[in-house]
């Protein structure tokens, strides 16, 4: 069994909160990395306080509770596979769980990070010459992870994951922005390792509008805090969250908050990287593609019955042992690149907004390189009742898959 130790965020209740600067080209530099933090109260969100510390189940919680999305809503949900919810939440609350999110970018310890980077980028075959063709194979050899990289990225299912930007790192490979403006993202356990992502995910609201989208018994599969740095911000190609969340029958639903505004290209502007949509497209019945593991399979987590998953010690969260696994594609996404431009719809939302995005539905975000960030903080579920989790899916976790409220914190 292998883990990775967690850090808990160190955060310094003070009053003021400077915003981040770069210093630009000092790769190693840490100087702008001093922010200090107010503490962060979720209870604005829902006014339900630290929601896992309060037992009952899911099925009771909910009970209590009136349901949160209208008709309207759901039935938009429904028909586009994917809903906006602009001011969701206090704009406050998205800047102070900014503020978090940066701070942990400042707890990086890079001294033993192998430098993982998180890429989407795609390069098909299709179409290429020979030349391109052999041009583009090299490239994916050249871009490959290498074994310790691989290794963490799946380790972090289980404990704090920073990804790095591609244009964080020059030709020569070397880092050319600190640490605090290179990582694109950072996962995929955030929901129960880090406080305030925690509660943010475990509010009373979220309980009922998960409830409000047919859940009968929701698990947290992961969370994910992505930052779309200044400049360097990756873009996240064409996807549907099915092809890495896959479950039978398609479960997995992601929930995007906005912790700062994400804005389109005009006047000038190139835009900081908003999420664009293909509605309808969860229908379409195209996407065979999956993300697997091949060599050592996870145990299925549908065996393992819901109170063995509970990390007894927080710290020492187990997952599979990864050090034998690959991963690879398989399978097509037959309809997502037969969708024109036309198709793809550009939600652009201000901060404190949410986005229920459907396990099926195509979606994209363009990069960005504008002089802002986008930071945003996300996490998927999957309903744990009468669908099955294939324990070749990249993601696994022991101890982690925690039903909604099922248990107290520990
Ligand atoms: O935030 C982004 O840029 C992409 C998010 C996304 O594709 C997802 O959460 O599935």
């Amino acid at each position: 069994m292998s883990t990775m130790k967690l850090t808990q965020a160190t955060a310094t209740p003070v009053t003021s909160a400077p915003a981040p600067t770069p210093e630009a080209g000092n790769a190693s530099s840490t100087a702008h990395c001093t922010t200090h933090l107010r503490p962060l109260t979720c209870a604005q969100a829902s006014g339900s306080g630290s929601a896992l510390a309060a037992p009952g189940t899911f099925k009771a919680r909910i009970q209590a509770t009136a349901p949160v999305l209208t008709a309207e809503q759901l039935a938009t949900y429904e028909r586009d596979g994917y809903l906006v919810i602009k001011n969701f939440f206090p704009k406050e609350l998205a800047a102070q769980l900014r503020q978090e999110a940066y701070a942990l970018l400042c707890g990086l310890d890079l001294s033993t990070h192998p430098l993982t980077r998180f890429t989407t980028s795609n390069s098909s075959k299709k179409g290429l010459s020979e030349a391109e063709a052999e041009a583009a194979e090299q490239n994916a050899k050249e871009a490959a992870p290498t074994k310790p990289q691989l290794h963490y990225f799946l380790e972090s299912a289980v404990a704090r994951g920073f990804l790095f930007e591609e244009g964080a790192f020059n030709e020569a490979g070397e880092r050319i922005k600190a640490k605090e403006l290179a990582i694109n993202k950072l996962g995929h356990a955030l929901h129960l390792d880090a406080p305030p992502f925690r509660d943010f995910t475990h509010t009373d609201t979220m309980a009922r509008i998960i409830a409000d989208l047919g859940f009968k018994d929701p698990v947290v599969l992961q969370s994910m805090l992505i930052f779309k740095q200044p400049d360097i911000g990756g873009k996240v190609d064409k996807h549907r969250d099915s092809t890495f969340l896959h479950t039978k029958p398609s479960t997995a639903v992601g929930f995007w908050f906005a912790l700062e505004d994400c804005k389109k290209a005009r006047d000038g502007y190139p835009g900081n990287g908003c999420l664009a949509f293909v509605p309808k497209s969860h229908k379409d019945g195209g996407n065979d593609r999956r993300f697997r593991r091949v060599g050592v399979i996870a145990e299925s987590i549908n065996n393992i019955p819901a109170d063995q998953r509970k990390a007894v010690d927080p710290t020492a969260l187990r997952g599979p042992d990864n050090s034998h696994t690959k991963l690879k594609f398989f399978g097509e996404d037959k309809t997502i690149n037969t969708y024109p431009p036309e198709a793809w719809i550009e939600e652009e939302v201000p901060a404190g907004s949410l986005v229920v995005i459907h396990g099926d539905v195509c979606h994209m975000s363009s990069p960005n390189t504008s002089a802002d960030s986008r930071y945003i903080y996300t996490f998927h579920v999957f309903d744990d009742e009468g669908t099955q989790y294939p324990s070749d899916n990249w993601l696994q976790s022991k101890d982690l898959f925690k039903h909604f409220y099922s248990e107290p914190t520990p």
